[in-house]
């Protein structure tokens, strides 16, 4: 195994987060190669950690002031041996193929975790949404699917959304693929209601991490009611996180965004959330507006040197990490057990560090992966997938039932994957050999391809 490490390694030295994001996943599924030699005979591991196949491509698009920009597109198609390409866009100017490599190999897991037919992929752009009009945003959007048309399809690869990327990039993507293929088909999932989208679909991720989180806690005889809960970011995950934690009786006493965050010690309850949704959603404010409005809670500005966060020392009983990969790191999560949290749940895509999970793990604190925790979000991208397909709309209930039955599945599956191989409780691993052996079994199948 670790042979194949190091040729992953050899092979793209510079692909940091897409190593880290492989070598956490090797590690835990090493007992699954030990029982089934037939796995190392037909080299699963270096088939399922090389991508299908990646796009990368130019994005040229005008600005306001009509000056041209170059952006770089990316679509990496990690895996479709249970079905086609899902997953979604993110622009944001951190993303390199390394980025968007970690995310379409955590997605073919976490896609295999939801018991629906979907594979595995991701794309995105270094494009900086932040600060740029409607206009400039949609000149992009069209310029960006005037290449990505090519390589998707109901049928094929179906993208959606993930950070800088929401409604409104969703539709200007819709648009611009309906006008070169002149066909309305199920594309892309997160669309709005009234042209194909799903109810409940924006507020899946953040649902399906609290009751994922209420599962863990249930599995131990206790509940989310009266925990308060640290959350981090304030976009999309976070605020329905937020506003679950806050329906099932929860506090949430904090968000943030890349420039600082806020500490409301009395809770951000259902109006404070309202004017958050405003605030991020349309008026694209920053957090520490939230102060102007709310006097009683606390800014505090992100500092870098400080090598912490300090938002995960607030004392607590829970964490969830809703904003962005390595948010946590090893001292922060030294804080988090000295804050008194027993529980992590990871709204975001590997927020932990390494280092993180090892102390989360011996101090035996209860760690819901992003694999697992966050599954809710495409899993409800694959009900919108179903009602595309039927031509017609669940209601409400019927789609918040459905996600609430997968992440019940998706919790069993973890902790019977776990408990099959020594390893009780451990979500790690749960979540990372029940979604690989289901795929790697259906790689198996189809032959060498
Ligand atoms: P949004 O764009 O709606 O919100 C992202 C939030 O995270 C913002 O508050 C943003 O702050 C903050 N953030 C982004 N990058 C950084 C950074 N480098 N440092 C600090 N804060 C940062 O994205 P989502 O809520 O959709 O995504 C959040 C996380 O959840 C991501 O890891 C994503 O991959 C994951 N996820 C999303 C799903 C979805 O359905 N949308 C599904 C499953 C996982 P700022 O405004 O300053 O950039
Ligand atoms: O990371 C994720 O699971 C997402 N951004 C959602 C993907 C999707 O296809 O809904």
């Amino acid at each position: 195994m670790e042979i194949i490490l190091s040729r992953i390694r050899d092979r793209d030295p510079e692909q940091k987060e897409f190593l880290q994001a492989v070598q956490e996943v090797m590690e835990t599924v090493r007992p699954v190669l030990e029982r089934n030699p037939e796995y190392r005979k037909q080299a699963v591991l270096e088939r399922i950690t090389e991508p299908e196949r990646v796009v990368l491509f130019r994005v040229p698009w005008m600005d306001d002031q009509g000056q041209v920009h170059v952006s770089r597109g990316f679509r990496v198609q990690m895996n479709s041996a249970i079905g086609p390409y899902k997953g979604g866009l993110r622009f944001h100017p951190s993303v390199t193929l390394s980025i968007i490599k970690f995310l379409a190999f955590e997605q073919v897991f976490k896609n295999s975790l939801t018991t629906l037919h979907m594979g595995g992929g991701k794309g995105g752009s270094d494009f900086n949404p932040k600060g740029r009009s409607d206009g400039e945003v949609m000149r992009f959007c069209q310029s960006f699917m005037a290449e990505l048309h090519r390589h998707i399809g109901p049928d094929t690869d179906v993208p959606a959304g993930d950070i800088g990327v929401g409604a409104r990039e969703i539709g200007y993507l819709f648009g611009m693929y309906k006008k070169l293929r002149n066909e309305f088909t199920g594309v892309l999932t997160g669309k709005s209601l009234a042209w194909g989208g799903s109810l409940i679909r924006p507020e899946a991720t953040g649902y399906g991490v609290v009751y994922f989180a209420s599962e863990m806690l249930d599995h131990v005889d206790d509940s989310i009611e009266g925990k308060t809960c640290l959350v981090s970011g304030s976009g999309n995950v976070a605020q329905y996180t937020c506003e679950k934690i806050n329906q099932l009786g929860g506090r949430v006493v904090t968000l943030s965004d890349s420039s600082g965050y806020i500490y409301d010690e009395e809770g951000i309850d259902c109006d404070k959330l309202g004017f958050v949704k405003q605030l991020k959603n349309i008026r694209r404010g920053r957090i520490r507006e939230y102060c102007e409005q709310y006097p009683n809670a606390v800014y505090t500005e992100a500092d870098a040197e400080l090598g912490y966060n300090p938002l995960w020392a607030h004392k607590a009983d829970c964490a969830m990490p809703c904003a962005t990969q390595n948010e946590i790191n090893q001292q922060d999560a030294k804080n988090l057990v000295q804050a008194g949290v027993r529980l992590v749940c990871e709204g975001a895509n590997m927020p932990s560090t390494p280092g993180a999970i090892d102390i989360f793990m011996e101090e035996g604190l209860l760690y819901g992966p992003s694999k697992a925790a966050n599954a809710g979000g495409v899993a409800v991208s694959g009900l919108e997938m179903a009602q595309n397909s039927m031509r017609l709309s669940w209601p409400r209930e019927e789609v918040e039932s459905r996600l609430k039955q997968i992440m019940h599945s998706i919790h069993t599956t973890c902790i019977d994957a776990a408990a099959e191989y020594g390893m009780d409780g451990n979500y790690m691993a749960g979540a990372n050999i029940a979604g690989f052996v289901k795929v790697v079994n259906a790689m198996l199948d189809q032959g060498l391809v």
